[in-house]
């Protein structure tokens, strides 16, 4: 999660191996490319995309919108599988515009460990008129396991891949447009970052024009730096920084920092000249939200810290800087998903796919803390009962329930001696609050003829029901007939 400010790279022109200068070959239809000859791979599909059709796949979830797929034009699509070496399995897509090509190129980097074709980048690349391209990276799955003992796949990872994608994109986007790109850059942010550096370092033919976002460069340190701050704020409770407090600790920084510059705007120009000292928001007395512990100053001092070993020596300078707090919670933050991935025997990130995969099929709709909200204050609840004219209750229903307070709200038959046919449950933390909510509703609506609030007077049981457990199953057995 790192915030990508853009910096842009003129590729150099040192003397390396340079890929031979495509040469036109006249335009040829999109469905011709599918017999289009690669280096060391070979076309596994090529069709136009109408305008719109573009159906994005479950490995493009966390990208943009469906909406914005649905608002690309029309492209050629070309997938190619490419093997540079005999453990190679690199996927790689090509898009580019029917008409209103730019006459540039822009390949797209992946994030973390790729894994996946960026399809919001190319979306993105090819609504402003680029032919773009995409590479899975040489593997499949958001982790790392795949390089184990696979030191082929590590090196397409590392930079094959992307180099291997640059060249054949512009081979195919020359044979489909019968030219050349006149430009071609890369764009990429943290893992494309890196994938942006090491083009620039290794290939420096390859593009004309390099932007290399936020770069997650040299990994071990990197890592490890990562370690270092997850280490310093979970080794015990009382290390970790609470969420709620990452706020208040960067308000404290920016005051102290965001002068250096010589313009107080809130942002801290230049962080290197930041110097904060996280001891004097140590708690005078209890714990509480605008201070901070012993154990979390250390923390804090920790998170701001080089990688150091057993004796203090400095094993890698990078590290966070003054400003980043609020996205602390990112490496040394809770993990919500940890509990239940540790007793489901399964990573973090696999739980977290399965969870978006569920939620792909329809099957999962949100995954939800609950609050307790009595405990929270929210003590009081009136369920309104309202006379609405029968014809008008599909009008008086919808708006009733849209009122913020009201957390049910139902239409129930009405009886000779029970004329009120919408139930509206009202929350507030006083039965003032209820009463306020129901009268705004009752202002509101004129169509009412009479109305009645009914308050709970004992509570002998209100639970969420747990659905498919031992317990549950059995019951449906005893008694649903189920
Ligand atoms: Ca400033």
């Amino acid at each position: 999660m790192r915030i990508c400010t853009a910096v842009l790279f003129a590729s150099a022109t040192a003397a390396v191996a340079v890929e031979r200068t495509p040469i036109a070959t006249g335009p040829v239809s999109c469905d011709r490319l599918s017999s289009m000859p690669l280096r060391n791979g070979s076309v596994t599909r090529a069709e136009i995309v109408a305008a719109g059709a573009f159906q994005p796949t479950a490995s493009s979830r966390g990208g943009p919108p469906a909406s914005e797929f649905g608002a690309l034009p029309a492209f050629c699509r070309l997938s190619a599988n490419l093997k540079p070496s005999t453990d190679s399995d690199i996927n790689i897509e090509v898009w580019m515009p029917v008409d209103g090509w730019n006459g540039k190129f822009e390949a797209v980097g992946n994030g973390g460990w790729g894994g996946a074709i960026a399809y919001g980048g190319l979306s993105t690349a090819l609504r402003r008129g680029y032919a773009t391209a995409s590479t899975d990276m040489g593997h499949q799955g958001s982790g790392g396991e795949f390089a184990q003992g696979h030191p082929d796949k590590l090196t397409d990872f590392a930079h094959r891949a992307t180099h291997e994608l640059t060249v054949q994109a512009k081979s195919v986007i020359n044979t489909f447009y019968g030219r050349p790109p006149r430009f071609s850059y890369f764009e990429g942010c943290s893992g494309g970052g890196r994938q942006a550096l090491k083009e620039a370092q290794k290939y420096p033919n390859d593009f004309d024009g390099i932007v290399a976002g936020a770069p997650a460069a040299e990994w071990t340190h990197l890592t490890t730096q990562a370690l270092w701050g997850a280490l310093a704020t979970r080794s015990d409770s009382a290390s970790m920084i609470p969420r709620e407090k990452l706020q208040m600790l960067h308000d404290a920084v920016v005051n102290a920092c965001d002068r250096i510059d010589g313009v107080t705007d809130g942002v801290i120009e230049n962080p290197t000249k930041c110097r904060v000292d996280f001891g004097t928001l140590s708690c005078k007395g209890a714990d509480s939200a605008s201070c901070l512990t012993a154990a979390q100053i250390e923390s804090a001092r920790a998170m701001l810290s080089p990688v150091t070993d057993a004796k203090g020596a400095v094993m890698w300078e990078g590290h966070l800087w003054p400003g980043s707090e609020p996205e602390w919670a990112v490496l040394g933050g809770p993990q919500p998903y940890a509990p239940a991935a540790t007793e489901l025997g399964v990573s973090v990130d696999a739980l977290v796919e399965h969870l978006g995969a569920m939620a792909d099929r329809g099957l999962l709709r949100r995954v939800a803390a609950i609050l307790f909200h009595r405990r929270a204050g929210f003590s009081a609840n009136g369920m309104g009962v309202w006379q609405v004219p029968e014809d008008r209750i599909l009008d008086v229903g919808p708006k009733m329930a849209a009122y913020r307070g009201i957390s049910h709200c139902y239409q129930r038959p009405t009886y000779a001696d029970w004329p009120y046919s919408i139930f509206t449950m009202a929350h507030g933390r006083s039965k003032e609050e209820c009463d306020s909510i129901l009268d705004a509703i009752a202002a509101s609506t004129p169509e009412v003829q009479g109305r009645a609030t009914l308050y709970s007077s004992t509570e002998f049981k209100k639970i969420r029901l747990l659905y498919f457990t031992d317990d549950f199953k059995r019951w449906e057995r005893e008694h649903a007939g189920v």
